[in-house]
């Protein structure tokens, strides 16, 4: 960018004769190419440059765009390169916004950028989402002693997808209304138009409730066990005070309400019935089915969080909540939850068991969806439209319901066939929760899985499984972030961003023009813009390192650096890197044992997490003297219907059935959820080396080279990948791998690379194991 503004200065006396005041002509190689996210549909460059020399100037006649000028105004003031421009007078460039309806699309825009600037929506939202694009454009735009150039073009650009949202949990952590702005500001900048605020949960009740005081009252604070891990966190205990919480008045709703439709961003609330209920019940323990007193929950998964469904004082306190909610946000979708409810209270309870035989419901599920139906009729009588999780589907969908899918596409699939609308929000894509790198050992504490950039980026919304026409029930996609391991706004923002990035670019961009590379290569910008205004992000860490790496004579030791706009530093002291350390360009060689510590830089000094390794000399482990005449290939497995929690407890179990398998992963026989598998057998070495594994799972997983635990990804988890290495000599080793899934999503597998090679999947011809066994 900067080379193009040095040339330009030098041909600009030539240029002068045929150019206009503020207008400059320039070769196409010269035009630097404006970079936007989310990617827009089609950029038009009039091979020419625009040169805001006298300020800018924003006009607009509609009273409807009255908010959109002074928020560009505002915006334009707090770029960096504002200072840049003079004051304005009569010869500065004009930016004119107008709506325009013979713009087709509902949320498009066009932006033109000629001797002024126009920005024409089709609406109100369409004039906002020009104005993003431009503000992007102005912040990269290179600055010369003349002003700011920006090249002049066409943009014509619309949305794929009607929903683009983001949520955020509030119960799990508190977050002040300062910070609720802050993350509609970042959601607006993203071409988003939706914020599904989930207001309450069993460790805090967050809205006020005008009827229902202790609602806030009591439901509002928990014991505070910040300094405890989430899952350690004891019940509240008598006599011990509640400090921890917080709650927004109707006032501040209000408030947030009309801040954000002022920015195009209807906000969905989330009240959640008729499970995570046990902050409500805490304040009204009448709504429960046995009607004790409990506490808000401190942390982990409350022990009671269920509204009784037999008694109608629970119906009617619901539609009084959401009468006042409806008051509060205008938004046509009302989320009323619906997930993890636990039953066995419902089990127990004569009320709700009275209320089953007189419906004629079958079991507890059908007793929920006929709790999700008197709610849907409800705000259906009022005009709005209940939105559930997809545990909503259980027992029966209520006929207006809108799903949104989290436990896989599974649940939108179906809803969709149904005819159903639905929102995806899959748990192994959108949770932005988990893991955003496979360092989880340096980064803050997270969910045990891992959703990397490039993942959220190559999301599809629209599953394979749909045909045309049920797509069309697929009204988007959102990023859910909870909270439970964001203790703090900045671990928030560190962990949406930037995969809230790459999903606005699944979200708006159209299917065609999604690459990652180029994503990738657009991203300095935004991150740029990110910082000026203190927004905190995941910087990746430097590829190709492991915390323990080994070695039998030397090695060569390969950083990938994720972006390559960036810059890797290492050091080999045992120091950490800093902007001074030496920058990694080509690979090296590493003969003795030492630490080595890099990092990803970015211009402006910020850099990413700091992975050390540390690389020692190793003697191979000898090949174990193993009788070959009798080996057959493929490893045996067995399989278990059994639900664990390690790998340990799998030998304690008999198997359902065993068989062979050319390697590991899933027996084909497996059960949907909650099941085992173990493999033995002999692991081929050809080559006397220094070998690395691969082991992804979800849930935990153990892998064993004779005695040697290799690999441990012990423990409930989400899908993950965990390495190991090992110097081994050529010849046979006796292998043991065991896996459980605990529920939700599953998967396994084990990969290998030698020396320098790449990760590849095991070959079949190193696993073999013995007929008896
Ligand atoms: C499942 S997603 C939940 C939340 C948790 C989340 C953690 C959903 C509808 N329920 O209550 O916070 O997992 O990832």
């Amino acid at each position: 960018m900067r080379k193009y503004v040095n040339r330009f200065l030098m041909v600009a006396g030539l240029l002068a004769f045929f150019a206009t005041a503020g207008c400059k002509s320039s070769g196409k190689d010269e035009l630097t190419l404006v970079k936007i996210i989310p990617e827009p549909v089609k950029i038009d460059y009039a091979d020419k440059i625009l040169t805001i020399g006298k300020g800018i100037d924003v006009v607009s006649k509609d009273p409807a765009l009255s908010f959109s000028r002074t928020y560009l105004i505002g915006q334009i003031k707090k770029l960096p390169g504002y200072a840049f421009l003079p004051e304005k007078d009569d010869s500065a460039v004009k930016v004119v916004l107008k709506l325009d309806g013979r713009i087709e699309q509902a949320e498009g825009y066009i932006l033109e950028i000629d001797k002024n600037i126009t920005i024409s929506g089709k609406t109100k939202n369409g004039v906002l989402y020009g104005i993003q694009s431009l503000l992007q454009i102005l912040q990269q735009a290179p600055a010369s002693s003349e002003g700011l150039d920006v090249p002049r073009l066409k943009i014509t650009d619309y949305p794929r997808f009607a929903y683009r949202g983001m949520h955020l949990d509030v119960s799990r952590h508190f977050f002040g209304i300062d910070f609720i702005k802050k993350y509609i500001d970042l959601i607006a900048m993203h071409k988003m138009n939706t914020f599904h605020w989930h207001l309450t949960d069993d460790q805090g009740w967050r809205i006020e409730i005008r009827k229902y005081p202790k609602l806030t009252e009591v439901g509002a604070w928990r014991v505070d066990h910040e300094d405890l891990p989430w899952n350690e966190r004891p019940d509240q205990k008598e006599g011990e005070k509640a400090t921890y919480g917080g709650y927004y008045t109707q006032e501040q709703i209000r408030n947030i309400v009309s801040y954000a439709a002022e920015r195009g961003i209807t906000i969905i609330p989330e009240i959640e019935m008729p499970g995570h209920s046990a902050a409500a019940i805490a304040a009204y323990p009448e709504l429960s089915c046995q009607g004790k007193q409990i506490g808000v929950t401190s942390g982990g998964i409350a022990k009671v969080n269920i509204l009784c469904a037999g008694k109608d004082q629970t119906f009617q306190f619901m539609q009084d909540v959401l009468t006042e909610v409806m008051e509060l946000f205008p938004s046509k979708y009302i989320h009323i939850g619906g997930d993890e409810a636990w039953k066995s209270e419902w089990k127990k309870c004569p009320l709700c068991q009275k209320r089953m035989k007189d419906e004629g419901l079958a079991n507890e599920e059908e007793l929920q969806s006929y709790f999700i139906k008197r709610i849907d009729d409800f705000l259906t009588s009022r005009g709005r439209t209940l939105v559930g999780w997809d545990e909503i589907l259980q027992g029966g969908l209520a006929k207006n319901a809108t799903v949104m899918s989290w436990r896989g596409e599974s649940g939108g699939i179906k809803a969709a066939q149904m005819k159903h609308n639905v929102i995806m929000t899959p748990v192994d894509y959108c949770y932005f929760d988990y893991y955003q790198s496979l360092n989880k050992d340096i980064e803050p504490l997270a969910f045990n899985g891992y959703i990397p950039l490039s993942k959220v980026y190559n999301y599809e919304p629209v599953p394979a499984e749909l045909d045309s026409a049920e797509a069309k029930y697929v009204l988007g996609a959102q990023g859910n972030v909870w909270t439970e391991y964001m203790p703090t706004e900045k671990v928030a923002e560190y962990r949406v961003l930037p995969r809230m990035t790459a999903l606005s670019e699944v979200l708006w961009s159209p299917k065609e023009k999604r690459n990652e590379t180029d994503f990738i290569s657009r991203l300095q910008p935004f991150l740029d813009w990110l910082s000026e205004n203190n927004y905190n992000f995941h910087i990746p860490a430097p590829e190709g390192m492991m915390s323990k790496m080994i070695f039998i004579d030397s090695v060569r030791v390969k950083l990938v650096n994720p972006w390559p706009f960036a810059r890797i530093r290492y050091t080999l002291d045992g120091s950490d890197p800093s902007v001074s350390s030496d920058l990694y360009e080509k690979p090296f060689t590493v003969k003795g044992n030492l630490i080595l510590k890099a990092c990803v830089f970015l211009k402006d000094g910020r850099h990413g997490l700091i992975k050390t390794s540390t690389i020692n000399k190793v003697e191979p482990i000898l090949p174990y003297s193993i009788d070959t005449t009798d080996l057959q290939p493929g490893l045996s497995y067995n399989y278990y219907e059994i639900a664990i929690n390690s790998v340990g407890e799998i030998k304690k179990h008999h198997p359902k059935s065993r068989g062979v398998m050319d390697g590991v992963g899933l027996p084909a026989e497996h059960r949907q959820e909650v099941f085992a598998a173990d493999f033995n057998g002999y692991f081929y070495v050809p080559r006397t080396g220094v070998y690395t594994f691969a082991l992804s799972s979800d849930d935990g997983s153990q892998f064993y080279l004779g005695e040697h635990l290799t690999i441990d990804h012990d423990g409930p988890h989400g899908p993950s990948a965990e390495f190991g290495q090992i110097a081994l000599q050529k010849g046979y080793y006796p292998i043991y791998l065991g896996y459980f899934d605990g529920g939700g999503g599953n998967s396994l597998t084990l990969q290998m690379k030698s020396d320098g090679g790449e990760m590849t999947d095991i070959p079949q011809d190193q696993f073999f194991h013995k007929k008896q066994e």
